[in-house]
């Protein structure tokens, strides 16, 4: 009943900031979820042409392209910067806390992957370590053209820490993904959750490797200035055995380094940082994940180790989602759910964002970990220590929105529409969050849904959250 009520109440609040389209209260087999009646055009869009300026190499002589940050360590004190140039250049940044004036360097190291007849650019990444939390930073990378951006620290991991994470899935390089990005870039995001399926360079024949370079070209405008935290999708594997192309992972692995040995992790495709308030552990839907893998060891491993005193937020990212009720890659998710729901439960995972789904989708708390094969007790349940899910597979891709529900609306399925927009997950202090999706088709400012979310080992307050 508690839930029921609680989620009546969502409703009328939902009023209270003027959503559009219609409302849906309980209905007849006891649903309270929403599934938006907006509906955006079903057609998928095009990517974007190769002389478009979004897409263009930078001018100049070999110039640095395709800049972008990562976090560097486990902490938060350290960063990635990668970027690629034609020909051969010195993989080392200038920065320094003053405009103009880079009063340190760092030195890295330089890349190449070959992918069937592609050979890549020269891919460079350089960490710089030590840095100041809550800081900017000026850094500026090129041998003869050169080139300026900035990025700014986090704050110390704490307890009462604000911070604002951007959340984007299945991001694509269509005119749909660039409205996304350029709503992104005008939100107060901070660092951004990117929950896989990148560049869809594999909708090409042979995997055309160009569309990874004209990619994190239209990237660069935020990820140059920003850390992109990444998650490894199923358009990553690159899996082609026609043409001898058998490396998992080998484009994503090469152009995006990520910090796995921090948090001693021994694939880059799933590894754990914090930063600010959050513990974030960013696992792979596509390595193995079961008991005794390689992938399970490092999860357990990392759920023990949190400390909810120094990051009080635990964020868990994957690509394929557990919870959808979208008829869109139904139940692909359901085996790693199997093997890791319980464990996220026993260690009070707030939120697992996921992607995957071309729509967007958020649960009520929802846990389904007790079915033991003769029991019988195989119902999600609605459950306040449970973690919220949320589908944010919307970044606008070429493959389209996914418009199929699954009828009726499950009752843990709070909001779902099939639309194309990002999302704002902003910590205020070790109770509360507050998520916000925006559709593309509404200004940046607009809020489509939202949800405050408490945190489930320092929220006393006793509100059902069902
Ligand atoms: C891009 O190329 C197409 C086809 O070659 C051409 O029609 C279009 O004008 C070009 N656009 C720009 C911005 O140069
Ligand atoms: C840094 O200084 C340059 C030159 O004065 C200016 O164009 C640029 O906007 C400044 N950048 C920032 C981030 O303030
Ligand atoms: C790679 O192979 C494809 C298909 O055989 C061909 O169309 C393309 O021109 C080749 N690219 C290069 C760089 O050789
Ligand atoms: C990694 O393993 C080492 C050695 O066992 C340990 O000291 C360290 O705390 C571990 N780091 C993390 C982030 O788990
Ligand atoms: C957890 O973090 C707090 C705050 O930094 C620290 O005081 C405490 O010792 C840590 N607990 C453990 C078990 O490391
Ligand atoms: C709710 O979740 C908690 C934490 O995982 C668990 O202990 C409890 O058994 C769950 N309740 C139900 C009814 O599933
Ligand atoms: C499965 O669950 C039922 C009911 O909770 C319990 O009686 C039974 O012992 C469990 N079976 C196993 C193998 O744990
Ligand atoms: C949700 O639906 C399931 C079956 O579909 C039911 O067992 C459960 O009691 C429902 N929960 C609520 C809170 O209505
Ligand atoms: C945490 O933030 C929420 C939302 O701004 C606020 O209502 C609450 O009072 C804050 N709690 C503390 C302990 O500051
Ligand atoms: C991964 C890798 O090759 N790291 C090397 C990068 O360059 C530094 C020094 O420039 C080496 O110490 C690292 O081993």
């Amino acid at each position: 009943m508690g839930c029921v009520l609680a989620g009546l109440l969502d409703v009328l609040l939902l009023l209270a900031v003027a959503v559009t389209g219609s409302l849906g209260l309980v209905d007849a087999e006891g649903n309270f979820g929403r599934t938006s009646a907006y509906r955006r055009k079903l057609a998928a869009s095009v990517d974007l042409p190769y002389n478009d300026s979004l897409v263009l190499p930078p001018p100049g002589v070999n110039p640095p392209q395709q800049v972008h940050l990562t976090q560097g360590d486990y902490l938060g004190k350290a960063v990635i910067v990668t970027w690629i140039t034609d020909q051969t250049a010195t993989p080392i940044v200038y920065y320094g806390t003053k405009n103009g004036s880079y009063v340190d360097s760092q030195m890295g190291n330089t890349t190449q992957y070959t992918f069937y007849n592609y050979t890549s650019g020269f891919i460079h990444f350089v960490t710089l370590s030590d840095l100041e939390y809550n800081t900017k930073y000026y850094y500026k990378l090129g041998d003869v053209t050169v080139r300026e951006f900035f990025f700014i620290t986090p704050p110390a991991p704490g307890l009462d820490v604000p911070y604002i994470f951007g959340l984007i899935g299945d991001l694509g390089q269509t005119y749909d993904s660039a409205t996304t990005l350029a709503h992104y870039l005008e939100s107060p995001g901070q660092t951004l959750l990117n929950v896989g399926d990148l560049s869809y360079a594999d909708d090409y024949p042979l995997d055309y490797q160009v569309r990874w370079d004209t990619w994190s070209r239209f990237i660069e405008r935020s990820a140059a200035y920003q850390p992109w935290i990444w998650t490894a999708g199923n358009h990553e594997l690159e899996f082609l055995p026609a043409v001898g192309e058998t490396t998992l992972f080998k484009s994503f692995t090469h152009r995006f380094p990520t910090p796995y040995t921090a948090s001693n992790s021994t694939d880059p495709v799933y590894y754990s940082i914090k930063r600010g308030p959050a513990h974030i552990i960013v696992l792979s839907s596509y390595s193995a994940y079961g008991k005794y893998d390689p992938q399970q060891v490092f999860l357990l491993n990392e759920l023990a180790s949190v400390n909810r005193t120094l990051t009080p937020w635990l964020i868990v990212l994957l690509h394929s989602p557990w919870y959808n009720s979208n008829t869109y890659h139904y139940m692909e998710g359901e085996t790693m759910r199997v093997e890791f729901e319980a464990f996220l439960n026993e260690y009070q995972v707030d939120v697992v964002f996921a992607g995957h789904v071309h729509a967007y989708e958020r649960t009520y708390p929802v846990s389904n970990i007790r079915y033991n094969i003769t029991n019988g007790l195989c119902t999600p349940m609605l459950n306040n220590s449970a973690p919220t899910y949320i589908v944010i597979g919307d970044g606008g891709n070429i493959e389209g929105i996914a418009g199929v529900y699954t009828e009726p609306q499950p009752n843990y399925s709070a909001y779902r529409e099939a639309s194309f927009g990002h999302g704002l997950f902003q910590i205020y202090n070790r109770t509360h969050a507050e998520w916000t999706w925006h559709r593309n088709q509404d200004g940046e400012a607009v809020v489509a849904d939202s949800a405050i979310l408490y945190n489930k080992v320092w929220y006393k307050g006793g509100r059902n959250q069902c």
